[in-house]
């Protein structure tokens, strides 16, 4: 049996001490997000706060108690320079003499909560000693993950090595249960929010159409982890398309905290992750919360929506 530590020895020689050490200490930030999820029904946790957050969203109580389990991970770490949170405005400086930032989504889908669905954090580890190296494209990460809070608690992760998958034990140690994640190439189902149909442009709408025609099958958590690990479990692809309504306005997700880390690990497990006729990971980014369009999955479906985001570039070139 591989443990969490075990694994983590077994990488020292290739990510260094200080690397393992902020995994280290993220993944037991994961562990006790987990723990505190289990009852905060009981401890009066669920629910909404009045503050709104950077996002214009309301946080929730579990968001900020998420949030802070992070940053003081964070703080624990001596390599860790800065702190970029989905709750924060700004990136919160750590450590002066630190190499690394610590980049992440402390609690994804967190409307989720109060039905008990499952929710996740996302995280995303860059080296950037000064602010102004924190925007640089998802190619540069030096790990990404997710932890997902569900019937059990999952840790997927990548250190440029593949994918592994992390099971909590009762006595609450990762235990590996997967040491080569792979997305299978060919899928029949789709995820993606068919409420806001009227706003895809003609590439989604026609790809939707023709895998209901092919008898694709359909579903949408509304929890980006939890749609995300289950095409890590049995294929398929996420679509959250730009608003056609609204040029410009990017989309739902956020490059930084969602579709980077999340875009990593897809292409590590052999998937393919897109923006349009581009790759996720390619994006320069321009903000810390900027939002994008994303396509990730498995790669046989991704490739169909990239070749019709290609075709519809050239003809734009040829007008
Ligand atoms: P919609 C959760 O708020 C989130 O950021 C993702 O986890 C999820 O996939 C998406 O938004 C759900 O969006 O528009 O369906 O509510």
């Amino acid at each position: 049996m591989t443990t969490f530590e075990t694994f983590l020895d077994a990488q020292t020689d290739a990510l260094g001490g200080d690397l393992v050490a902020v995994l280290r200490a993220v993944a037991e930030a994961t562990r006790k997000i987990s723990d505190t999820l289990k009852t905060s029904s009981l401890d009066g946790l669920t629910g909404a706060t009045e503050i709104t957050n950077v996002q214009g969203e309301a946080q929730k109580p579990l968001d900020i108690l998420s949030n802070d389990i992070l940053l003081d991970a964070c703080r624990a770490v001596p390599s860790v320079a800065f702190a970029v949170s989905e709750e924060l405005d700004a990136e919160v400086a750590i450590h002066v003499d630190g190499r690394y930032a610590v980049i992440f989504d402390p609690l994804d889908g967190s409307s989720n909560l109060d039905v008990n669905v499952t929710v996740g954090t996302i995280f995303s580890v860059i080296e950037a000693k000064s602010a102004d190296e924190i925007l640089k494209s998802g190619r540069h990460q030096l790990i990404a993950g997710y932890a997902a809070y569900g019937p059990q608690t999952t840790l997927v992760l990548t250190t440029g090595r593949g994918v592994q998958i992390f099971t909590l034990d009762a006595a609450g140690t990762y235990v590996m249960t997967t040491a080569d994640a792979k997305i299978t190439p060919e899928a029949k189902e789709f995820a993606i929010n068919a409420a806001r149909r009227a706003s895809w442009d003609d590439v989604v709408s026609a790809y939707i159409e023709d895998a209901i025609d092919s008898g694709h099958n359909m579903r949408w958590v509304g929890s980006m982890v939890a749609d995300t690990h289950r095409i890590f479990n049995r294929g398929g692809v996420f679509l959250y398309p730009a608003d056609r309504n609204k040029p410009g306005a990017g989309g739902r997700l956020r490059l930084l905290y969602e579709a980077n880390p999340i875009g990593l690990l897809v292409e590590a497990a052999g998937g393919e992750a897109i923006i349009g006729n581009e790759k996720i990971l390619d994006i320069a980014p321009t903000s810390l919360h900027q939002r994008v369009p994303v396509i990730f999955g498995s790669k046989a479906e991704v490739d169909k929506l990239a070749t019709a985001y290609r075709a519809r570039v050239l003809e734009a070139a040829a007008e």
